[in-house]
């Protein structure tokens, strides 16, 4: 079985899928993917991971980490099995296979905008003119049925992590199985991530809501004051706060739990760097 590059960091379990893929080698192989590589680029040169890639590194030992991108810098560029050819992402047309780029191969985000602004409007694949079938994944290309241009260009990716399809090609037979996700693995993580943040989020409140009160109690007796003049005085003190709304829930005695929390928390504040993705 051969896989198609990214096996990492979108699903709900990158170190177990590694383990899997190791224990079946060298039955199993892999061509490399941008997202492969950009472990690789931080464990070697210190290079910065999108924030799939630091959920995934987090879930690792240190040994952990350094044998999954040994693992990772196993896979192949690409593999070419005869009837077909394998890359996980391009392959710049008018080039000939010894002279096409890493980054092209893996499908690295430049190298997709340079083909799309070379190409435009047409999808680089239709330039397609390798000598034999090219079988690719990184992109949807055609929501949850694969691509297939002109029996020469087969794009495998049917997005299972964002819950559409798995999908897979049998040669030499050329027939092509699809099973349906159970769920969308890279939303689950994202709650998951969000969950935790909320987590932290909310102990900081907590422990921001009493450092105020001390505040106020020392320099301004506050828990001898009427009730009014200290919400005036606490919501005066938590104003620039961006969650002064829930610090005010707090100072009124109402229990904050993470629903709140995430409620409230502008998603950004919960997810970061998010946006990705190289
Ligand atoms: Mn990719």
């Amino acid at each position: 079985m051969i896989f198609l590059g990214d096996l990492v960091d979108r699903g709900p379990d990158t170190p177990g899928l590694l383990e899997y893929f190791d224990f079946h080698r060298p039955r199993f192989r892999a061509v490399m993917g941008n997202h492969e590589l950009k472990h690789i680029n931080h464990f070697e040169k210190g290079a910065p991971l999108a924030l799939s890639q630091k959920l995934v590194k987090r879930l690792m030992t240190k040994d952990e980490y350094t044998y999954a991108v040994w693992l990772m810098r196993s896979f192949c560029r690409y593999i070419d099995l005869g009837p077909a050819l394998l890359v996980h992402g391009f392959f710049a047309p008018g080039v000939p296979l010894e002279r096409q780029e890493d980054k092209t191969l893996l499908g690295v985000l430049s190298k997709e905008r340079e083909l799309e602004k070379k190409y435009q409007p047409r999808p680089w694949f239709e330039f397609y003119d390798g000598p034999k079938p090219l079988i690719v994944g990184h992109k949807v290309y055609n929501g949850d049925a694969p691509l297939i241009w002109n029996q020469k260009v087969f794009g495998l990716d049917t997005g299972c992590v964002f819950g559409g399809r798995l999908t897979g090609l049998i040669l030499p037979e050329w027939e092509l199985v699809s099973v349906p996700a159970e769920r969308n693995y890279w939303a689950a993580n994202l709650d998951r991530l969000a969950e935790q943040k909320a987590k932290t989020i909310l102990k900081d409140l907590k422990a921001e809501h009493e450092k105020v009160v001390a505040g106020l109690s020392l320099a301004h007796g506050y828990f001898g004051l009427p009730p009014k003049e200290q919400a005036k005085l606490y919501a005066k003190r938590v104003a620039a706060h961006p969650l002064r709304k829930l610090l005010n829930d707090l100072r009124k005695g109402k229990e904050i739990n993470l629903s709140d929390v995430l409620r409230c928390v502008p998603k950004s504040m919960l997810l970061g760097d998010s946006a990705e993705d190289e």
